[in-house]
């Protein structure tokens, strides 16, 4: 099945399929957790644990190739030395990309089918909080979803008290104490945003800005997931830094810190 073909089949029997497939080529029937790695976090899977398959987004039924550069776009089994397999999720589709809204949380819903009952989403962001500066990690307490959408459809009252869990955020304090968190709002970019609109998304109650998570988020706790999000800053948003963003920055901050915010990541893992 090809991602466009999505939009014409039932979203849970296209993910469905997707974890049939990757039961077959993973030969793991269940997987225990899911990670979605953002810009920033693609070296954190390393670490987790023995990568036992890897297999490339785009071969699996529903997935496409990525479309950024400095994401990756594979979709690995991985087996945590507590005995746990991770599925872990290279491979993310933005909203931007225009592929619809179900083709943004396939990769969520593919996981819940493939057994998981844990999703951790990451991902790069812009601050407006001055003092995290770029290679920040921040725990994600709530979310803002400026991007006039949903990923539920129909009648489909999900209650949203609690979507980050605070039971893992309080264990990724245990691994590191000093860890801040905030709001993050979901904008549909792909521009980044005007100077005005970050100091709106500060007015409203953000302290952080990207272009995912959100929506994703939202496709896990409708199928039942428990959600964990954390966030690397790459930049300070516009206008909040006095010099504009780039791109390259992004990829930059994200390649400084990739390293410490992994070790992170494969700490907090462990203890779930
Ligand atoms: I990385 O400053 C990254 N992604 N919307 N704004 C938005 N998305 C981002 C930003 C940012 N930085």
């Amino acid at each position: 099945m090809s991602n466009s073909e999505l939009l014409n089949t039932d979203p849970f029997e296209a993910a469905r399929d997707a974890a049939d497939y990757i039961a077959a080529e993973t030969g793991v029937e269940n997987h225990d957790v899911a990670l979605v790695l953002g810009s920033g976090w693609g070296a954190a899977a390393d670490l987790i644990g023995e990568t036992t398959a890897t297999l490339t987004a785009a071969e699996v039924p529903g997935f496409s190739a990525p479309a950024v550069e400095g994401h990756v776009g594979t979709i690995r089994s991985v087996l945590t030395k507590q005995g746990k397999r991770a599925l872990v999720l290279g491979a993310r589709t933005h909203y931007y990309e225009g592929k619809g809204v179900r083709a943004v949380v396939h990769g969520v819903r593919t996981a819940a089918a493939a057994g998981c009952k844990t999703l951790v989403v990451t991902n790069g962001c812009g601050a407006l909080n001055e003092a995290w500066s770029p290679g920040t990690p921040v725990l994600i307490s709530d979310h803002i979803n400026l991007t006039a959408t949903s990923p539920l459809e129909g009648a489909t009252f999900v209650d949203l008290t609690d979507l980050y869990s605070s039971r893992i955020r309080n264990l990724a304090r245990e691994v590191d104490p000093t860890l801040d968190e905030g709001v993050y709002a979901q904008f549909t970019g792909p521009h980044y945003e005007t100077p005005a609109e970050v100091q709106y998304a500060k007015r409203i109650g953000a302290d952080l800005v990207g272009m995912s998570t959100a929506l994703e988020a939202i496709a896990a706790r409708h199928a039942g997931m428990e959600v964990f999000g954390i966030s690397l800053v790459t930049n300070l948003a516009a206008g909040i830094s006095p010099v504009p963003l780039s791109h390259q920055e992004v990829i930059e901050s994200g390649e400084a810190a990739g390293g410490r915010i992994s070790k992170l990541l494969a700490e907090i893992i462990a203890k779930l």
